[in-house]
């Protein structure tokens, strides 16, 4: 049965850490405010993902929220790189301290938002059949949220058992004695890999494209850690709020070109031993020329030699044919090294294609593999997916999936032309994924927490960017994505991991620091971009009534 709910004036899709925080940042403002979430608790990303090793490759110091102090002082991570369980406690004490769950709807899946132009209102539609009536909707859906498991040729007949990481079931899975197939070598796989071939009888790791992988040395939070950042957090924090990717890499200053090849490898070492992404920022062209480039991608591939035992094994490991980092570069404990045991087999599908999936296992084009169990590590339908599977729908009735069949277009990785009044919170467009997602959350939900503010006290009700902000916005976007290595590999944020969709660079790589000041300019010069309306005398509703 069709109900309509009333009484609130933002919708947010998603009770994820942008959804949470925008919840919080409406409630302070006396804005109602109500989540929709698929999920039957908060975390997003973190919620659904629980494959074995699922863990945050930022540290967990600085993948937390910064906006209260009193948080920050209560909760102590355990670890340097926090692993899912821990960070999904974090967002369901996030959601308790601040008594969030109040205003969310859980188990409830948003199918579609009309837009009417004559009210200025938007209409949200749920898998339960709820009609719900909201000035603005807030889309808090995630970059990584549409699990992908690739059309593969007899999927449904296989006896055993399937996973995708980014479906994980809640209990867990125990592979014990078991022989599992994991198809896939991007992040989830290589966190999982080491983990699943400790359990597994034997494990086949289907690899379409070798990634580059440096480790995390993980571990315990050390005092002295933990004790510094307490002391210097505020500095910390406003570093990685105005820095290029909400990370605390010290960026190398050099290129890798203009040191002496021992010194350069000095460099690489150092970060190898110190682990993590910093590996990427030791000097200040690696993203930018092919050349400097090589000379990191290099050292990892030594690295990988180093450490795998058999000459072909590793061999097939060496990514080869994109430049370093131009995929999301991993974070790993003990990947590599998982090569070397007895119980596992390494199986280039690039060589030897999966023609199906049988009864018993997976068919390449040279040899049949039989498994109990497979784990599809293969992805998700990155940044635009989950929105464009909601059927949202703008002025005229236009479909945003339309509009983005070419690739996303909007202003700002905020706000689309044509559908006023819908934000999208690390929208494409937006350094999103490119940056630590917790600071580029709370720089987008403070922007837009700031716009309703505004609209309220001039009394607008509508905010809709103009076409030519938007124009010139997505020019931007891709002149600087091309500056850069990056559309050189194909890799999901080109969206080359779906068959069919358009190959462009989604997301922001001009820098999170940079990013931040241009809507902060935007804001400063009136909502520069940006047509603002009143609402029609006879329609007359604007936010701050109660
Ligand atoms: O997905 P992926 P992911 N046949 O798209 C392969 C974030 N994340 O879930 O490269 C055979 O990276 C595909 O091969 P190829 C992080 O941003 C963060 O691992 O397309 N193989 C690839 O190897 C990350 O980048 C964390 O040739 C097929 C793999 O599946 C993002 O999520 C942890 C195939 C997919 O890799 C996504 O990572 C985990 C096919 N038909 C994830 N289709 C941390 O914070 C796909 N593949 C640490």
């Amino acid at each position: 049965m069709v109900k309509t709910v009333c009484g609130f004036d933002v919708a947010i899709v998603g009770a994820g850490f942008a959804g949470l925080y925008m919840l919080h940042r409406l409630r302070g403002l006396g804005i109602p405010a109500r989540i929709y979430e698929a999920g039957s608790g908060v975390g997003g990303t973190w919620f659904w993902n629980r494959y074995p090793g699922a863990r945050c490759d930022v540290q967990s110091l600085e993948y937390s929220y910064s906006f209260s102090d009193e948080l920050e002082q209560e909760w102590h991570w355990t670890e340097r790189y926090a692993a899912q369980p821990e960070i999904l406690r974090y967002a369901n004490h996030v959601a308790e301290r601040f008594d969030l769950t109040r205003d969310i709807q859980f188990e409830t899946r948003v199918t579609g938002a009309i837009f009417d132009d004559t009210t200025d209102r938007w209409t949200i539609r749920t898998d339960r059949g709820d009609l719900i009536p909201a000035t603005f909707c807030v889309m808090a859906t995630g970059c990584l949220s549409t699990a992908k498991v690739p059309d593969f040729k007899g999927l449904e007949i296989f006896r055993g058992c399937r996973y995708h990481t980014g479906h994980w079931p809640h209990k867990g899975v125990d592979f014990t004695g078991q022989r599992v197939g994991v198809i896939g070598t991007g992040s989830s796989a290589i966190q999982s890999i080491p983990i699943i071939a400790g359990q597994a009888s034997h494990l086949f790791v289907f690899q379409r494209t070798p990634n580059f992988s440096v480790p995390a040395h993980n571990g315990p939070l050390s005092p002295a850690v933990t004790r510094d950042w307490e002391m210097n957090r505020n500095e910390y924090r406003h570093r990685a709020r105005t820095s290029r990717t909400g990370i605390l890499h010290e960026w190398g200053t050099e290129s890798a070109l203009d040191v002496p090849p021992e010194e350069r490898d000095r460099a690489y070492e150092l970060r190898w031993q110190r682990g993590g992404l910093g590996f990427g920022a030791a000097f200040s062209d690696i993203g930018v020329n092919k050349e400097a480039n090589d000379t990191a991608a290099e050292f990892v591939r030594a690295k990988i030699c180093g450490i795998v035992r058999d000459r072909a094994v590793a061999e097939m490991l060496l990514p080869k044919d994109y430049p370093l980092g131009t995929k999301r570069l991993c974070v790993d404990t003990g990947y590599y090294a998982t090569f070397n045991r007895e119980n596992v087999t390494l199986v280039d599908v690039r060589s030897t294609p999966i023609e199906e999936i049988t009864p018993a296992g997976v068919r390449t084009s040279t040899a049949e593999y039989a498994v109990d169990s497979l784990v599809f590590a293969t992805g998700f339908d990155a940044m635009t997916g989950t929105l464009c599977s909601i059927d949202i729908r703008g002025r005229a009735g236009a479909a945003l999936k339309q509009k983005w069949s070419q690739g996303p277009r909007s202003y700002l990785g905020i706000m689309v032309a044509g559908f006023p009044n819908l934000f999208t919170i690390t929208g494409p467009g937006s350094p999103s994924v490119l940056s630590n997602m917790i600071v580029s959350i709370e720089q987008h939900v403070d922007w837009i927490a700031d716009c309703l503010a505004f609209l309220r006290q001039h009394r607008l009700t509508a905010i809709e960017p103009t076409v030519d902000a938007e124009n010139a916005w997505v020019a931007h976007v891709n002149e600087v994505a091309d500056s850069t290595l990056y559309p050189r590999a194909n890799s999901w944020y080109m969206g080359a991991n779906i068959p069919g969709k358009p190959r462009v660079f989604m997301p922001y790589v001009g820098g999170l620091g940079v990013y931040r000041q241009k809507c902060d300019e935007v804001a400063a010069n009136g909502y520069e971009g940006f047509t603002l309306s009143a609402p029609a005398p006879e329609a007359d509703r604007s936010v701050d009534r109660p």
